[in-house]
């Protein structure tokens, strides 16, 4: 267990292990130092052979909305807020190659709102479970942004090219029930079902044979996942997103809640 106030905390209970982003406040959008902590427990956790699940959930009423928007908005002046979203890019994109390389099964338990990365994180998972009252969205759009940290491919790999682009075009909130009928997600379960729901897919996938489980995730995601080519064009193409003015309206407009003009550039 991490210490109290961490903003990832890790537990295990014999074979299942459970990360928890822990800063529900902002609906646990992700900062660089909490995605380099998360990247580090997958990490760890993988390579112990007693852990024999993965579960990765949020605290309060979010899974994770994505980047940390607010992130260091007070202490560095405005031509530096590219910079510190760039660390978070390239962080949340390690931390999602480490989820789908992880040789440990993992599971994104989603009580609450995917958003961008957070998306990518739940989606990167082998096992997505979700309950009724969760939402999935691409969020990107709506700052000026395109969809980045694999799930370019991660949404297409699980829906198909057209209802990718109509969340990725419009940053529709996908409901839950809605997401598991277009194979988004793996299973939605109402909500007072999904505690029991949860404990009985972890203890199930600690009790199977590791290495054949391993074999399989790792078959399944080589036939229609190329996280690496995603990867580097979504990189590419957000570090000079990263650079316009629309980029900090959508920003600017998120924090003081209300629409962004675009002006394109
Ligand atoms: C937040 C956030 C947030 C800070 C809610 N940050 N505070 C990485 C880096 C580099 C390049 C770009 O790509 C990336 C990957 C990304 O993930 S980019 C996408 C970033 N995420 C978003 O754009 C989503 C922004 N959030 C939302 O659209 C909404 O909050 C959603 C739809 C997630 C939830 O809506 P509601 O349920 O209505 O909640 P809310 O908006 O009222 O949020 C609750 C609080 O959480 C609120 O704070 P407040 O102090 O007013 O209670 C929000 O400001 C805060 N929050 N997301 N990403």
């Amino acid at each position: 267990m991490t210490q109290p106030g961490a903003r990832v905390v890790v537990t295990t209970e014999g074979p299942v292990a459970t990360i928890t982003m822990t800063a529900p406040e902002r609906l646990n959008a992700v900062d660089p130092a909490m995605l380099e902590e998360l990247t580090a427990a997958v990490g760890s956790l993988d390579a112990d052979p007693a852990v024999r699940v993965i579960a990765i959930t949020g605290a309060g009423r979010g899974f994770c909305a994505g980047a940390d928007l607010g992130a260091g908005r007070d202490i560095t002046p405005d031509n530096q807020q590219d910079v510190d979203l760039s660390a978070t890019l390239y962080g949340a994109g390690r931390l999602v190659r480490a989820i789908v390389t992880a040789r440990t099964p993992t599971v994104a338990l989603v009580g609450g709102v995917a958003a961008g990365a957070g998306l990518s994180i739940a989606l990167a998972c082998d096992y997505s479970l979700a309950t009724e009252s969760a939402s999935f969205t691409m969020a990107f759009v709506k700052i000026g942004l395109m969809p980045d940290c694999g799930s370019t491919a991660l949404v297409a790999a699980n829906i198909g090219r057209a209802k990718a682009l109509r969340m990725a075009l419009t940053g529709e909130r996908i409901p839950a029930p809605v997401a598991e009928a277009w194979g988004l997600i793996c299973e939605c379960v109402a909500d007072e079902a999904y505690a029991e729901r949860s404990r009985a897919l972890l203890a199930q996938l600690a009790g199977s044979a590791p290495v054949a489980v391993a074999a399989t995730s790792a078959a399944v995601t080589a036939a229609v996942l190329d996280l690496e080519a995603a990867l580097a064009v979504e990189e590419s193409g957000q570090v000079a997103l990263l650079q316009t003015a629309d980029f900090r309206e959508g920003v600017a407009a998120f924090l003081e809640k209300r629409a962004a003009r675009f002006q394109g550039h």
